[in-house]
């Protein structure tokens, strides 16, 4: 079993409901089990076209999937939500990032891990810092000291 880390978010429709329907459909097989869920939060739009508010959180989940195949689940969630990819970080009813998965670095079109951007990230690190103040990040930095070195 491993413990994952999810990144959630929507900015379009019911994005907290959006959020919890993730989180039911992610959890209705035992292949993936949700341990903890952050508040959710929202957060101003970062990059992309001017586009809505968001609502993010982070979720940790147990899991005997493998990278890609809890890959695939996310997808298939995010489909489920009915997204469309069309516009590179455009407005989105659903978005599921797989941030973290223990012992797995790989840099693939499909899927890199850990995310490439999660330590710059506010409105990962926040919900981060709230369910795993000490989970070692990029550097060995917790998600605290990565907020720290953010700017601004
Ligand atoms: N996701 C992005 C781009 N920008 N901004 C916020 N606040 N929240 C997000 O989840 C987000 C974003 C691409 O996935
Ligand atoms: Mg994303
Ligand atoms: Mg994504």
């Amino acid at each position: 079993m491993s413990e994952i880390y999810v990144g959630l978010g929507s900015n379009l429709g019911d994005r907290g409901g959006n959020l919890r329907f993730a989180l039911r459909q992610l959890a209705l097989r035992s292949s993936l089990r949700l341990r903890q869920v952050s508040t959710f939060r929202r957060t101003a739009p970062v990059g992309g076209p001017p586009q809505p508010d968001f609502v993010n959180a982070v979720a940790r989940f147990e899991t005997s999937l493998a990278p890609l195949e809890v890959l695939r689940r996310l997808q298939d969630a995010e489909a489920r939500r009915g997204r469309r990819r069309r516009i590179q970080d455009g407005p989105r009813t659903l978005d599921l990032d797989l941030l973290l998965y223990p012992g797995v670095s790989m840099d693939e079109t499909r899927l890199t891990l850990p995310h490439p951007r999660l330590h710059q990230r506010r409105f990962v690190l926040e919900p981060l810092a709230e369910i795993a103040p000490s989970l070692p990040l990029a550097g060995g930095r917790d998600p605290r000291q990565c907020l720290r070195a953010l700017p601004g």
